[in-house]
């Protein structure tokens, strides 16, 4: 009857920054909606993983949906609208994914934000993203929406030059992150992902990112 794992909970909003917040656990009322929607983009256009313009071979795998989707390769970073692996246009993005990111800017304060992009991180154990910005979308005064499935990681907040030193921020499962505005800009990235295996998800984490990049 009471202290059901998803009975109502309060909002648990951290802001790490001017306009950058954690939502804790906001997801969760929509895992249900979310995986049957996140396998059927995988099944379309599984993770793979992509070479960086200095040639490395990245740690995290990474798929898309939505018009537009980030890729890289040995020419540059860029937003695409075809799938490199098949010439084909991404998978639309899933109407739950589309709207659990407009309810989440909203209740930071990002009104009318309309995504065009989403792209899917794979973090299997030892996995890691490197500190950098997000530079590569058009309209920076759009938010970003991050949503954190599986498997815990640390991630790291950095300023607006890549020597500030970052904060770490524990990121789990349902966790959605929003940032925007003054803090578009900054440094950030993931550390290695620890050995585990989650419940639901199993031994990895999947980072999904929703953002206006056209
Ligand atoms: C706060 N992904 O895909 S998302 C990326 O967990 C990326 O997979 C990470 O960085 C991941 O580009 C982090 C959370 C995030 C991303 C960018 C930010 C939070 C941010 C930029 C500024 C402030
Ligand atoms: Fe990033």
């Amino acid at each position: 009857m009471f202290g059901e794992a998803d009975a109502l909970q309060p909002p648990r909003t951290e802001q790490l920054a001017t306009q950058t917040f954690v939502l804790r656990g906001f997801a969760l009322p929509w895992i249900d909606a979310l995986l049957p929607e996140l396998r059927a983009v995988l099944a379309q256009a599984p993770f793979r993983r992509m070479v960086t313009p200095g040639g490395f071979t990245m740690s995290v795998a990474l798929s898309n949906c939505g018009a537009l989707g980030w890729t890289t390769d040995q020419s540059g970073y860029r937003y695409s609208g075809r799938d490199p692996r098949t010439g084909q246009p991404w998978p639309a993005l899933p109407q739950a994914m589309r709207e659990l990111a407009v309810a989440a800017a909203a209740a930071c304060g990002f009104a009318d934000f309309d995504p065009d992009a989403c792209l899917v991180n794979r973090y299997v154990p030892g996995a890691k993203m490197s500190l950098h910005q997000d530079k590569n979308e058009r309209d920076y005064s759009q938010p970003v929406v991050s949503v954190s499935l599986g498997l815990s990681a640390l991630f790291q907040l950095g300023g607006m030059q890549r020597s500030d030193r970052p904060v770490r921020v524990p990121l789990l499962h349902g966790d959605v992150m929003v940032w925007g505005g003054v803090d578009r800009l900054r440094f950030h990235g993931v550390l290695p992902l620890k050995e585990g295996s989650h419940p639901l998800m199993g031994p990895q984490r999947i980072n999904f990112t929703l953002r206006k990049a056209g």
